[in-house]
């Protein structure tokens, strides 16, 4: 694979340096209709196999066993999906499995292996080679001279980089990046320290995840979370489920798919493709179905929307909603709109002015399924609408939340049992930044009370978020960057622009477990700080400590690790944002070492910066943690107005260009975002192959495209930039025509640094506009050869 940048695009230096992210790819890529239930067998014989290839089969099993539980373990930092309430002894799944032995592997990453690989060499390496060295074990410091990463010690590393950041004109020359399995205590000590240093430059992985969902229910409702919990999945009537690949990413979420079915409920799923999680599953945990092979439905009805295409989806069932309350006033629940809401007539007209045509146009539905999906909202008494990325990285993320959010609120669906909104949440903690302060855009109130508890002076001005980081990168006005946990340089879009922003910093640093591409493409100086994962025990004075995570519900719960760590060396989280912020800010008055010492005293004080957590350490340990109040959820709506707020934006054109498609990037189901396990994408049919567009059978016929020839996917950007995929392999899948898909983040470089959306400011990366050609550079191979570039 490579890539080719716009040439009006400033060149980055090694833009030679491109991902190669897959696993083993010299493999004959398969691609064959999957037909088996989700989870079950084949996740069995998945996790065994992949326990063997990690050479993890004495310890893994008895550490996974301590995964979710209810008192003591470690939250599984797979996925977001909140625990089960009856605390359920074996609640995990096939990736949540992978993704925890993936940090307990035995393998390590010592200066011997630094010794013996410059970071020339290193960057020729695929993504998935690097990942798989194993674990970091002691901090590392760029060498220019020899181009390799020679060992510091903490003292000295801590002492590099405070020195960096008191050296810097304007603390906003400094940028704090979160990926979302930080837990909640060392997340507040990460943004006490950067706004004690004077910034609120904290960029995260929400920024490209969920940024829309919080703002749009923050405009709707007030809060930017969603309402429900589980007892509400258990029982609700009506299950949307929207632009989410549960199988593989919430794969938790299938036990209470195939239950809501069992019980008699609906589970409508809205996605352009149909993915495993909409056909049916064997539960896991249910011994019974798996002796028996028993296998449950996961879905009464699936609709393909063309990407883009859920607002126009959801207005059309609104409009359908409101024709029908003409002559059946129970269809709308008239006394809720009344008594607690605001904008309803505006929002009345924008849906009886939009004609049915243009609603099957822009959803690319027809008005039947339209209306289908419309009666299973209009028969249930509580109804749960659910999404992820495939509703929230578009232009019109924000409103297209909102959209969901009208529609609950037509029928009253929201603050009673089995109703609501209900976001899935990515990383495991993500949800739990935002709430300990990770927010470039804070409010005035938090900055208050985080000022008077903690005797700083935060800064008022907003921060960066990722895109305006990278930027900043680029204009020369970054030059520290941090980056806790996560792969900053493959998961932001553009990738030969970001490798560039990362490369003019001055300092960059990774607190990381494993080596990744961010290490190699680095600042003039470069740290690698390696940290205990979230499975190891975390020793400090006052004895072992735990962190605590939030899930995708509120429900906040302590994590505690039990493994032993994978080196003497290795810092806790918390341990190293002290060292950085001790060294960074001499004279501050925060009791940094004082609050390492004891992980309760950080907890006390964020019971008094932050709303819900009175109390903190008694309702933490309580089991299965606590719920932080969700006021929508009361029927109390922090907007304007009191009230829950309709939202009548205008429909958005969302139907691609003639001769254009709309690109999709999406996960596999064998990778972590940017860690790949294999090149297998089981539930999708693929084995062996990556560099893939999944294409409607008659696009690719148009084009004279059959099934694994080559083909260049070229984006054009909104500035007019062109940015290039070549000898990419063509899949054919049942997908809507004028639409396509592929993987991120092989795709990011496809992803323009200006493309982000005005609403949310994310990168839209579930809508690259595209043409795909076949590729001239690579002659076609016979069919099931092996193409030119994989050989
Ligand atoms: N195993 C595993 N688990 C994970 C992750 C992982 O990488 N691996 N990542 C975690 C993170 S950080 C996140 S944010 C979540 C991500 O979880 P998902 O949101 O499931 O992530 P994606 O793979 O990007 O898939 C998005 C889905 O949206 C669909 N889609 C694309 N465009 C549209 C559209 O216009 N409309 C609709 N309705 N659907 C569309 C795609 O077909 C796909 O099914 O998962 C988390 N869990
Ligand atoms: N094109 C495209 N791009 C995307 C997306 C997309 O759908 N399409 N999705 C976006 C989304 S939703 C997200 S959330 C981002 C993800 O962006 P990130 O969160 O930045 O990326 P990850 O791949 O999750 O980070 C993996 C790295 O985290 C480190 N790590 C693992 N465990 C720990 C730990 O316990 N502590 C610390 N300190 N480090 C640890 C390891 O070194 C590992 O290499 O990507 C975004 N990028
Ligand atoms: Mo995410």
């Amino acid at each position: 694979m490579n890539a080719s940048e716009d040439p009006q695009q400033e060149p980055s230096p090694r833009a030679d340096v491109e991902p190669s992210v897959g696993a083993v790819p010299a493999e004959r890529p398969e691609f064959r209709a999957y037909h088996h239930p989700a989870a079950g067998w084949g996740a069995a014989k998945s996790v065994t196999r992949f326990l063997m290839r990690e050479g993890e089969y004495v310890d893994g099993p008895r550490a996974i066993m301590k995964m979710n539980h209810e008192n003591g373990g470690f939250d599984c930092p797979g996925c977001a999906w909140p625990d089960d309430i009856k605390g359920l002894k074996l609640d995990l799944c096939e990736n949540g499995i992978k993704h925890v032995t993936w940090e307990m592997t035995r393998k390590r990453v010592d200066r011997a292996f630094f010794a013996a690989h410059p970071v020339a060499e290193l960057s020729e390496w695929s993504d998935f080679a690097l990942e798989d060295q194993g674990r970091l074990t002691e901090p590392m410091v760029y060498d220019a001279a020899t181009d390799h990463y020679v060992p510091i010690s903490w003292k000295d590393a801590f002492e590099l980089v405070g020195s960096a950041l008191r050296g810097l004109d304007d603390p906003n020359q400094a940028a704090f990046y979160t990926s979302g399995r930080l837990g909640n205590e060392p997340t507040f000590l990460y943004q006490l320290m950067a706004r004690e240093l004077g910034t609120n430059n904290l960029p995260d992985c929400s920024n490209m995840c969920h940024e829309a969902s919080g703002r749009a229910l923050e405009a709707s409702l007030g809060t930017g979370k969603g309402t429900v919990d589980l007892k509400d999945w258990e029982t609700t009537d009506a299950l949307f489920i929207m632009g989410v690949n549960a199988a593989s990413n919430a794969p938790r979420m299938l036990t209470a798919l195939a239950q809501a079915y069992k019980r008699g409920a609906q589970v409508v799923h809205v996605n352009p493709l149909v993915e495993a999680a909409a056909r049916r599953t064997i539960i896991p945990h249910d011994f019974v179905d798996m002796a028996l092979f028993k296998s449950t439905r996961t879905s009464t009805l699936n609709i393909q929307p063309r990407i883009g295409g859920d607002m126009a989806l959801l207005r059309g069932m609104a409009k359908a909603i409101l024709e029908q309350a003409k002559t059946d006033p129970k269809a709308l629940d008239q006394l809720f709109i009344d008594r607690h809401t605001h904008g309803f007539e505006e929002y009345r007209k924008v849906c009886e002015a939009t004609s049915w045509e243009e609603l099957e146009r822009q959803s690319g539905v027809p008005r039947k399924d339209i209306l289908k999906a419309a009666r299973v909202y209009r028969d249930a008494d509580r109804s749960i609408v659910s999404w992820c990325l495939g509703v929230t990285q578009h232009e019109h993320g924000v409103d297209t939340v909102r959209e969901i959010v009208n529609l609950l609120l037509l029928r009253g669906n929201l603050g009673r049992e089995g109703a609501g909104p209900s976001p899935v949440r990515g990383h495991s903690n993500v949800q739990g930044n935002r709430t300990c302060g990770i927010d470039h855009r804070p409010t005035t109130e938090f900055l208050e009370r985080l000022g008077e508890v903690c005797g700083i002076d935060p800064p008022r001005e907003h921060g960066k978020d990722t895109v305006a980081t990278i930027e900043a990168m680029h204009r020369g006005e970054l030059k520290v960057f941090v980056g806790m946990g996560g792969n900053f340089a493959l998961a932001a879009p553009d990738t030969p622009y970001t490798y560039a922003g990362l490369r003019g910093c001055e300092l960059t640093v990774h607190v990381s477990t494993k080596l990744n591409r961010s290490h190699l493409v680095h600042g003039r100086q470069a740290l690698i700080l390696p940290c205990l994962g979230r499975t190891e025990r975390d020793r400090q004075r006052s004895g072992e400590q735990a962190t605590s995570v939030e899930d995708s519900m509120s429900m906040v719960h302590l994590s505690r690790g039990m493994k032993h760590p994978a080196s003497p060396h290795l810092l806790s989280e918390p341990a190293i944002i002290a060292g950085i912020a001790r060294a960074a800010l001499p004279g501050s008055s925060t009791p940094w070492e004082w609050y390492i010492e004891d992980y309760d005293r950080i907890r006390d004080t964020m019971a008094e910066v932050l709303d819900g957590f009175e109390d903190f350490n008694r309702r933490v340990r309580l089991p299965l943690g606590f719920r932080i109040k969700q006021p929508a959820r009361e029927l109390v709506f922090l907007t304007p107005s009191g009230k829950a707020e309709f939202s009548a934006a205008a429909l958005p054109d969302v139907v691609p260009a003639p001769g254009t498609l709309a690109l999709g990037t999406m996960r596999s189901h064998d990778q972590w975002n940017t860690t790949i396990y294999s090149d297998d994408d089981r539930y999708r049919g693929i084995k062996n192959l990556r560099t893939l567009v999944f294409m409607n059978r008659d696009d690719m016929r148009e084009r004279g495209i059959t099934e694994f020839d080559p083909v260049d996917v070229t984006a054009t950007a909104r500035d007019g930039s062109r940015r290039s995929l070549t000898g990419y392999l063509a899949v054919p899948y049942d997908i809507p025509r004028g639409c396509a898909a592929g993987y991120m983040p092989e795709m990011n470089v496809l992803c323009a640094i200006g493309d982000y959306s005005t609403q949310s400011d994310q990168p839209i990366m579930k809508h690259l506009k595209v043409t795909v050609t076949r590729s001239e550079a690579i002659s076609t191979p016979p069919h099931g050869a092996e193409p030119a570039h994989l050989a």
